[in-house]
């Protein structure tokens, strides 16, 4: 037992606060399909999905739920699970085909009406600038490690704020730059698919600088009086054997504090420049960069699905590297700690991703971050699980392990509010099966199926667990199938 509840995290009879936002989230390069129209220009994503052997199966966002033309209907779906906000990404590409110049009218559309479509059913529209769909041709001219694509990412931030900063309710700059610029440049499991260890720790900078400059250009040009925002991925982690302390405190500096520092506190963490001296010498942070990317946000985004557990490498024993993330030839997605710092493997039980289910590390993080910026509101922008669902010949979707992930989750959540944490709500990932990166349609996040050959939405019985909890604000009581499966 913990002082709060008992350990496997399935408390009874939780009731959320009045206010307390629920949620869904997708992403434009996951959902969106229609790579090609009404003037998009390609991103990396497209450029790296389509060259063989990066993405399982071949697979690309092309088509990926054909989103783009089926909002309505998805906006039904939403508005029919009693969803209060949802979270989605512009393409930057479909804004602005080449990253620069041109605005594309037709994209600005689109995304205009789907912000009034989401007023008009009560959903508040959370918009994210940036998740990870770079025009191609801001990656041409050297990407995220070039300081220009901050420039350009301030002008495209001007944009939409003058076209949607009427009415949207919160913007967020990025998802998870740690995901943009150690996967992207240093571990290539993503795109551009680089190996560049130097590159990765530029664009950590570049990206926080867009952050930064971003916030100011959206406040700047934002008619409405919208909330905003940035969103991380951050790490939990563990440690074991003798510098357990030491590793950890290595993958903290280049996992959070290297976003969490600049843009929270004003400063890169000493620690994470020195770890990193032999790959660079950050020449690239200029006089009054800090000053920019160091912006008042209203929420901190905080994205969380499993932990980590490293030990220091003894130099001897086979070097294991199990960083969750699968997808790398050769790379490394630690800058300085590579061969310094090992992960691994993780105690059960695992999603199909292969992520060990730790709610109590999404506790841990939540009252970690109170503890760290005790001033500064969170908001739960995703957690989820990818589970290899069947259909039933009825055609139902009973995702027993989805819901009693999402439950263990929630109970988690509720238990960092009880402590005072200023939570303001929750984004489950995700709305819709979609396009996984490097695992392509093969991982399921969906509370929602996509059947990829019809394009077909089927709610799963999570999705109708959430819209109890969304209409309810109380965890509902175990059913009998969870009860079930929990006794086996
Ligand atoms: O699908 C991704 C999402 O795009 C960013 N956060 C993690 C999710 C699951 O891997």
């Amino acid at each position: 037992m913990t002082a709060t509840g008992n350990t496997d995290f399935r408390d009874a009879g939780l009731v959320f606060p009045e206010g307390f936002t629920f949620g869904s989230a997708t992403a434009s390069y996951q959902v969106e399909g229609a790579a090609t129209e009404d003037g998009r220009g390609p991103s990396i994503w497209d450029t790296f999905s389509h060259t063989p052997g990066k993405v399982w199966n071949g697979d690309t966002g092309d088509v990926a739920c054909d989103h783009y033309h089926r909002w309505e209907a998805d906006l039904g779906l939403m508005a029919g699970l009693g969803l209060n906000a949802y979270r989605f990404s512009i393409a930057w590409p479909r804004i602005m085909p080449t990253g620069t110049g041109e605005v594309n009218q037709a994209g600005i559309d689109f995304y205009s009406r789907l912000v009034d479509g989401l007023l008009e059913r009560g959903i508040r529209p959370v918009a994210t600038l940036y998740h990870w769909d770079l025009p191609q041709s801001l990656e041409d001219a050297g990407g995220w490690p070039a300081r220009a694509t901050a420039d350009a990412f301030t002008r495209y931030a001007e944009v939409v704020g003058q076209a949607l900063g009427d009415r949207v309710h919160t913007w967020t700059t990025l998802n998870e730059p740690w995901c943009s610029a150690y996967l992207g440049y240093g571990q290539g499991g993503h795109a551009p698919g680089r190996h560049e260890p130097a590159a990765a720790l530029a664009a950590v900078h570049h990206l926080n600088l867009a952050h930064g400059r971003a916030v100011q250009a959206l406040r700047a040009t934002s008619a409405g009086d919208p909330d905003y925002s940035v969103t991380l991925n951050f790490h939990v982690l563990r440690g074991i054997g003798d510098g357990a302390g030491e590793a950890m405190r290595r993958i903290d500096a280049l996992a959070n504090r290297a976003f969490t520092g600049p843009m929270l506190r004003g400063a890169y963490p000493s620690d994470l420049l020195e770890d990193t001296a032999s790959v660079t010498d950050w020449g690239f942070v200029h006089d009054g960069d800090l000053a920019e990317i160091h912006q008042p946000i209203d929420v901190l985004g905080v994205n969380y699905y499993s932990t980590a557990t490293l030990r220091l490498w003894d130099g001897v024993s086979p070097k294991q590297q199990n960083d969750g993330h699968k997808g790398a030839d050769g790379g490394t997605a630690w800058p300085g700690s590579d061969g310094v710092v090992e992960f691994v493997e993780q105690p059960g039980p695992y999603t199909d991703m292969g992520w060990n289910i730790a709610p109590e590390g999404l506790e841990e993080l939540l009252l970690s971050l109170r503890e760290q910026f005790p001033a500064q509101p969170l908001m739960i922008t995703e957690n989820g699980a990818a589970f290899p669902d069947t259909v039933d010949p009825d055609g139902a979707v009973h995702d027993v392990e989805r819901v009693d992930y999402l439950r263990r989750h929630l109970t988690a959540v509720h238990r960092a509010l009880s402590q005072g944490v200023d939570l303001r709500g929750y984004f489950v990932w995700s709305l819709l099966d979609n396009f996984e990166w490097g695992y392509g349609y093969a991982k399921r996040f969906g509370i929602v199926r996509v059947d990829f050959d019809t394009l077909e939405r089927t709610v799963k019985d999570s999705g109708l667990w959430y819209r109890e909890l969304a209409h309810t604000r109380v965890v509902p009581e175990l059913g009998p199938r969870e009860r079930r499966t929990l006794d086996r």
